[in-house]
């Protein structure tokens, strides 16, 4: 389905890695301060979807012109919410091309009169293409549905006697194979067994592909002069904590940035002036995992002050940001955090409920933290694209790891490997290290999940895509999960040492022996291997006595090609809960406890020398497309869609508890962890 006008705009420029970040401007967090107010514009947006042919009525009777009610019938629509469950039209839960989403609001009048004050209007997600109007003016499009875009409208709200705007977001779900994630639309020419016109849109993951505002939509205001970004590393030099900051600050070169780190009781530990420096912090408290250490998730708040004097008298900003002081790194066969053996036992996660989709919602967020912490979970993957940045802010605050994954699944088609597709997925990467890059949860990035990694144009487009994240983000090692064979594969290869701003000594393989070792195979590309499998589930179906051997050789291949960590970053069975079969048969839960059983094993022989990780397919049951293989959804759940607990939850939770018993860094054994307030006992 062509995307209109739109499509135009994402033809993009020349391939830019090797450069410093090419976006412009930060994208802070909109946050509360005594210069920066918010709006949230969620709830209910009135809402159409273009059902003409060629999807493009909308745009050629020009619908952001005029309240959308006065082009047609509308429906509420709640934000932040997919579109596709919560309606009785059958005809919208599977509806490809353009939506239309309308918000009248009514702004405070300082907004509206006072110059010197920015209105920025933020999307949180638009899944996946969309184009903006404010009071009929395009104010903004963006490509992509997970992550975050802006327009400063400040002129628009400020440009006459008008105490309120109005908002339009037209929205296009098509996925191509440029996209990201790609897919592709069929047309059916057949009219014997199609009506005229007919197609449908056809993608290579296993996910619904579910659409609409997805995240919170937000009017804020700063200053006319204000702080823009903020980037924090962070390392330790005995027990001194050093906080490395990079103030960028928009709207004058004439300005005064004072900046302090205040501990958690409010104390100032350190403080300095300027847009860059370091801070010391003696005897500073780490940010360690939940479970690692009795202190977990230690926050910081960096609060940055700037000041600049105009014609118009005194201007200040302030911006407080919560860091974590903690170190990464990776040695051949360990992941250290703050130095220490980090073993992630965990789960891969999908934004997804009954009647949401894929919309944020806060009560679904706490309920699955809350079961993380239960289940003794310290880690988990943004499988298969970055999640809400609220997400994100509670794994810092209960010290839940992330390996942050871009939405580069089902890349499968010689078409999805092309520079037009590379350049999108390098500036994805941009926008994700730029919303990401300070938060102490996040340890490593995924460019991809099961990319065909074995076709040619593979090697030279991921050895591209993961240099660039390392340009852009030379704190922290980079993946991407692999399902290809160990033989096959040619983007994982040899990776160059690298200490993630750690001080402390980590050893290597040497480049030139291992690249002999490789038969001149040389490249920088990931730097700890993550790998899919499905033994005894997708091959040799319910015989369960074979995964032991099967997953003993892939470790061992993968580990003696490359000398690398490896996390099993997949596996699982489809269990439907109730389902129960003793001895287990296939889509039990006695099936799914026996596979992960036998899982285990290996994983306890091999976690002894170089496997620094598992997580499970998957935390909850998920929605998919339909197909002959999916009842309803895919249902490797150890959770189900509700939330309730199959079997394997429990087994999962004896493991992972046991686990933090024996690799936490230091004290008695661990019954029970508080973060916060809120006590998490096994
Ligand atoms: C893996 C994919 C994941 C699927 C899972 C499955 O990475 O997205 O949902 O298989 O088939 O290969 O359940």
């Amino acid at each position: 389905m062509a995307r209109g006008p739109a499509g135009a705009a994402a033809v993009l420029g020349p391939l830019l890695w090797g450069c410093a970040l090419a976006l412009q401007g930060g994208m802070l967090y909109p946050r509360e301060s005594p210069s920066r107010e918010r709006k949230e514009l969620d709830g209910l947006w009135s809402f159409r979807a273009d059902f003409s042919d060629n999807r493009r009525q909308g745009f050629e009777q020009q619908w952001y012109r005029t309240p959308l009610r006065e082009s047609g019938p509308t429906l509420d629509m709640p934000v932040p919410s997919s579109f596709n469950d919560v309606g009785q039209d059958g005809r919208l839960r599977s509806f490809v091309g353009w939506v239309w989403y309308e918000r009248e609001v009514t702004l405070p009048q300082r907004w509206t009169q006072d110059l010197g004050t920015r209105v920025v209007l933020r999307i949180g997600s638009a899944h996946y293409y969309a184009i903006v109007w404010v009071n009929g003016v395009h104010v903004a499009e963006h490509e992509g549905g997970h992550l975050p875009f802006e327009a400063d409208v400040s002129k628009l709200v400020q440009s006459g006697p008008l105490s309120s705007c109005r908002i339009t977001i037209a929205i296009n779900n098509t996925l191509t194979p440029h996209t990201l994630p790609p897919g592709t639309i069929l047309y059916q020419k057949d009219t014997s067994k199609y009506p005229k016109g007919y197609f449908v849109q056809n993608t290579h993951f296993d996910f619904f592909n579910y659409a609409g505002l997805h995240r919170p939509v937000l009017l804020y205001t700063t200053p006319t002069i204000y702080i823009d970004d903020i980037t924090i590393t962070t390392g330790m030099d005995q027990n001194t904590g050093l906080v490395n900051y990079k103030v960028f600050v928009q709207g004058s070169e004439h300005f005064q940035l004072e900046v302090r780190l205040l501990d958690e009781e409010g104390k100032v530990v350190a403080q300095g002036t300027g847009d860059q420096g370091q801070l010391q912090v003696p005897s500073a408290y780490l940010w360690w995992p939940y479970l690692m250490h009795e202190h977990p998730a230690y926050l910081y708040s960096l609060e940055v002050r700037l000041t600049a004097q105009t014609e118009a008298g005194p201007v200040s900003d302030f911006y407080a940001l919560p860091v974590g002081i903690r170190t990464v790194a990776v040695t051949e066969n360990q992941f250290l955090i703050n130095g220490k053996p980090f073993y992630f036992h965990g789960v891969n996660k999908h934004e997804d409920a009954d009647i949401r989709g894929k919309g944020f919602d806060w009560p679904l967020l706490v309920k699955d933290f809350n079961l993380l912490r239960w289940l003794g979970a310290n880690s988990f993957r943004t499988s298969h694209y970055p999640y809400a940045e609220e997400v994100m802010q509670l794994c810092d605050r209960y010290g839940i790891v992330v390996i942050d994954e871009s939405p580069g699944v089902g890349i499968v088609l010689t078409q999805s490997y092309s520079n037009v597709s590379l350049q999108h997925h390098l500036e994805v990467m941009e926008e994700l290290v730029r919303r990401d890059k300070n938060h102490p949860a996040v340890v490593m990035w995924s460019v991809a999940n099961e990319p065909a990694s074995y076709l040619k144009p593979a090697g030279y487009y991921f050895k591209t895509l993961i240099a660039h994240t390392k340009d852009l983000d030379p704190s922290r090692p980079v993946t991407f999960v692999t399902n290809s064979n160990y033989e096959a594969d040619l983007g994982v290869r040899l990776g160059s040492p690298h200490l993630f701003s750690s001080p402390l000594p980590v050893f290597w393989c040497s480049p030139d022996a291992c690249s002999n070792a490789l038969q001149g195979r040389t490249a920088p590309y990931v730097d700890v291997i993550c790998v899919n499998s499905y033994y005894s589930w997708y091959q040799d179906y319910g015989h369960m006595e074979v995964i032991q051997l099967q997953l003993a050789t892939q470790f061992e291949k993968w580990y003696r090609t490359y000398q690398k960590p490896i996390i099993q970053s997949e596996y699982g069975a489809e269990t439907i809960a109730g389902f129960h079969q003793d001895p287990p048969l296939m889509f039990s839960e006695e099936y799914q406890k026996g596979l992960l059983e036998q899982y285990h094993l290996v994983l306890d022989q091999k976690r002894k020398e170089y496997v620094v990780g598992e997580l499970i397919w998957n935390f909850a049951d998920f929605m998919t497309d339909q197909s002959p293989q999916r009842a309803m959804g895919n249902k490797k759940g150890i959770f189900t869609r509700q939330r309730q607990p199959k079997g394997a939850a429990f087994l999962l939770r004896e493991r992972y508890w046991k686990l933090a018993n024996e690799t936490r860094y230091h004290g008695s054994a661990v019954k029970s962890q508080c973060v916060g307030n809120s006590p998490f006992t096994f």
